[in-house]
């Protein structure tokens, strides 16, 4: 008999308590990559609904930003118990619907609980400056409040960490969430927010709809960009998407948070550990089937070490277990739908008229099913032209030879994208360089690591076509308050900035 990932689903929906309303009976219909399974059908929301759904947020928001921001860190620390109780079953249902293996799908729901335990802390560090005044008898400060509505609208590769980024810090910042996830996602977000709801009902006295889910395509992301109601947008997604979106919030004057395309890269340099460079490529390349924002898309490599390296290259991706990651050991699982692999295809065949060298790429078969399953491909190219320019979400790896060390960090920034990027050296002077102002222009710059699995406690997110947001650590919770001046005088007279004089 086999296996039905759809009563899997239905069953782990069930048990986090989530209403059945919500995922049956409706005309969206979503299916599992692993074996292009139907797993639910889900009732869309309509510009009205959302319009509504806003409405009660904005009310939530009048209570929420009045509670005191270690209070709100309660509810985030009651969220992070909940998803360490509940991280087994988000993580498989990540797996069901995203096609990540069952390590990748705990790593997952691993980020959420990470960004809650920051975000406690955080919640007892929202501080200003106090800075000096020019004039007698005054204190001058910044304070930091709550912003508003908060939008977020993700991807299918990451389904439910991005959101918990967002909504961690969103909430002890003192704002309302409504969140749009993708049409190939939305079991994770409603078991997310259902994990969300066991919080909020221990938590006891937060006001009703702080966390609201909005299920459907376009549209329903559209009615939330464009809504004057919703403060701040936080959309993950395509270039395309983000120069959509950007423009759109700016013109009414929202903040957005734009975390967009990558097409990261690696530089391998001569005096590289290369055993390590090895296995940093191949996860940070074939990892997650190639669909991370983060996931490594070009690989320069030394002249000097390029046939001690790629040969070796080229062996892992031909031998690297290509299936269903919840019925074998795989490492790479299947793309997201028949258009990724399509997309996959085409930028092979693109690659090889531009003189591309391709090993993999072919389809792999896995059982009887309708998953779409392909091997990584490696591309060795003699330039960076065609399709290495751009991002396709597909595991594909440029490899292409340098010899001067200037030049590569050069053709290295010459992409849209500015998301992340790595350098394998033991040369302080080329890792230096290469973090410096003349290096990287990435948003992310390793060393001897590769572009993929950062850590939340960083600022995430990238320059130039990736958008210029940042989420999840560092200091990247102000993009979710506003900053007010406060100038106090407590003296008698009152002395104008500037020398001003203006007497009555
Ligand atoms: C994404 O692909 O949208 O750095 C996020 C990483 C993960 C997050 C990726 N921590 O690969």
């Amino acid at each position: 008999m086999t296996r039905s990932y759809a009563a899997e689903a239905t069953a782990i929906l069930n048990h986090l308590g989530v209403d059945p309303a919500r995922h049956t009976g409706g005309t969206m219909a979503v299916f599992t990559p692993l074996t292009g399974e139907q797993t639910a059908s889900l009732p869309t929301d309509t510009a009205g609904s959302v319009a509504d759904a806003v409405t009660r947020a904005q009310a939530a928001f009048r209570d929420w930003r009045r509670v005191p921001a270690p209070r709100r860190g309660e509810l985030v620390r009651l969220f992070g118990e909940e998803l360490r109780a509940a991280k087994d079953e988000l993580g498989r249902l990540v797996s069901i619907e995203a096609g990540k293996s069952p390590s990748e799908g705990a790593g997952e729901v691993q980020e959420m609980i990470d960004i809650c335990d920051f975000a406690v802390g955080l919640s007892r560090q929202l501080y200003g400056l106090t800075i000096a005044t020019e004039r007698p008898d005054h204190r001058m400060m910044e304070t930091w409040h709550p912003l508003g509505v908060v939008g977020v609208i993700s991807a299918f590769n990451f389904p439910v960490a991005v959101w918990s980024w967002n909504t961690a810090l969103a909430l002890v910042c003192g704002n309302p969430v409504i969140w749009k996830p993708s049409e190939k996602t939305p079991l994770t977000a409603l078991a997310s927010q259902a994990i969300l709801d066991r919080a909020l009902a221990r938590f006891g006295s937060a006001p009703a709809h702080l966390a609201q889910v909005v299920i459907g395509g376009r549209d329903v992301g559209e009615a939330l960009v464009d809504h004057p109601g919703v403060a701040l947008v936080s959309a993950t997604g395509s270039t395309r998407m983000g120069r959509s979106v950007g423009p759109r919030v700016a013109a009414r004057f929202g903040r957005t948070i734009l975390e967009l395309g990558g097409n990261n890269a690696g530089i391998v340099c001569p005096s590289a550990d290369l055993d390590m460079a090895l296995r940093a490529i191949a996860f940070g390349a074939m990892g997650t089937a190639g669909q991370r924002c983060t996931t490594m898309r070009r690989l320069f490599v030394h002249d000097s070490v390029y046939d001690a390296l790629v040969p070796r290259l080229v062996k892992a991706y031909a031998s690297v277990s290509v299936g269903n990651p919840l019925e074998t050991a795989a490492l790479v699982g299947p793309l997201i739908d028949g258009a990724a692999f399509d997309a996959m295809q085409a930028a092979l065949a693109a690659a090889k008229a531009a003189g591309g060298t391709v090993h993999g790429g072919d389809r792999v078969t896995v059982g009887t099913d309708a998953g779409q399953y392909a091997r990584p491909a490696l591309v060795e190219m003699p330039t960076q032209v065609g399709p290495v320019l751009e991002e396709t979400f597909a595991p594909i790896l440029y490899v292409m030879r340098y010899t001067d060390f200037d030049a590569v960090v050069e053709d290295h920034n010459a992409v849209g994208a500015g998301l992340s990027s790595s350098i394998f050296t033991l040369d302080m002077r080329e890792m230096e360089q290469f973090l410096s102002a003349a290096g990287s222009d990435c948003g992310i710059a390793n060393v001897n690591i590769g572009t993929s699995g950062a850590e939340i406690g960083g600022a995430f997110g990238g320059e130039k076509e990736t958008g210029g947001g940042r989420e999840s650590g560092s200091d990247a919770w102000k993009a979710y308050m506003r900053r007010a001046t406060n100038t106090v005088n407590y003296g008698r007279s009152l002395p104008l900035a500037q020398g001003v004089v203006f007497d009555i």
